[in-house]
């Protein structure tokens, strides 16, 4: 008897304990991100420590706690929720045209859209989206627009070819919350673009968009009517270029709901399924897609290729 008490006692002990009514749930989403449900009671200063060598082109972007979303934003990007995620190295900027051939160089790789033999272009005249014939990565535009020259970042890679490309370099895609987190310099700022509240200083655009109403014009006073070059438009405080606008970027999730994130829903993954996209583009407008917002999120099937959607890889420290 005396037993049996003991335990119900030592039951409930830890059942109160467990209970603690300030502690808000949490779980871990990836090796690397821990979600809380609402924002922390307390946070401890995670450790983040550069490594002494960072590897040629990439930013180290430090652990900590992050909120996720934007109550103003789209629905898609609510409810917001609190995350902690581990220290990560990022790419400096999306994976360029060169980079990419030296993939497809080193290992004969074919993307998607080589084998398809046709891939998406957005036409100016028609205002829209065709599969025009022989485009891929090295002809993004069609092969009637010439070669994309080296520095421009790599479009027309699938979210598949993105995989096979960060895998080779001994990298990964991000997820979508450390691309916020890396997009919100690692400090938690609430500000619309890693870069502040304004899309300029000084008169100077600081990201590759859509100047005018999409699609009818664009008036191009970022002086690029399709990708920059990477970098043109400078980096954000953590030293990260592009990371709005220029193109969307392939994250590693599937895109689902934030309520799904928080219900810890199992994901089913079919050829329907939709990865996510982080960035905007230089097609985007607030009019239309006011994507290049930090908290902003895209979406294609897995095998979809675009000229506007391209990636960039991080590795763990
Ligand atoms: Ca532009
Ligand atoms: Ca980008």
């Amino acid at each position: 008897m005396r037993t049996s008490l003991t335990i119900i006692a030592l039951s409930s002990f830890a059942l109160l304990f467990s209970c603690q009514p300030d502690a808000p749930k949490q779980f871990n989403y990836a090796p690397t991100i821990t979600v809380f449900e609402s924002e922390p009671t307390t946070k401890t200063a995670p450790v983040s420590q550069p490594p002494a060598t960072l590897p040629d082109g990439m930013v180290y972007v430090p652990g900590g706690y992050t909120q996720i979303g934007s109550e103003t934003g789209l629905d898609q990007e609510k409810p917001v929720f609190w995350t902690f995620i581990k220290p990560f190295l990022m790419d400096q900027h999306e994976v360029t045209v060169g980079q990419f051939r030296e993939f497809s160089t080193a290992t004969g790789f074919k993307t998607e859209a080589e084998k398809f033999g046709d891939a998406g272009v957005f036409d100016d005249k028609t205002k829209e989206w065709d599969l025009i014939k022989g485009t891929n990565w090295q002809y993004p535009y069609g092969p009637a627009a010439g070669p994309a020259p080296d520095n421009l970042p790599v479009t027309q890679v699938s979210w598949n070819d993105a995989q096979a490309y960060a895998k080779w370099a001994g990298k990964r895609l991000p997820h979508e919350i450390e691309w916020e987190h890396a997009a919100r310099n690692a400090t938690n700022s609430q500000m619309i673009y890693p870069f502040g509240n304004e899309l300029t200083a000084s008169n100077k655009p600081l990201a590759n968009t859509w100047n005018g109403r999409f699609p009818d014009y664009d008036a191009v006073t970022d002086g690029y009517h399709r990708a920059a070059p990477v970098g043109t438009f400078g980096t954000s405080p953590l030293g990260l270029a592009d990371l709005s606008g220029n193109v969307w970027e392939w994250c590693d999730d599937p895109k689902v709901s934030y309520q799904d994130v928080l219900n810890q829903t199992p994901v089913r993954i079919t050829e329907q399924t939709e990865r996510v996209q982080r960035g905007g583009s230089f097609l985007c407008e607030p009019g239309w897609c006011h994507g290049y917002r930090v908290s902003g999120r895209s979406g294609s099937t897995a095998e979809t290729s675009l000229m506007h959607i391209g990636f960039r890889c991080v590795k763990d420290v």
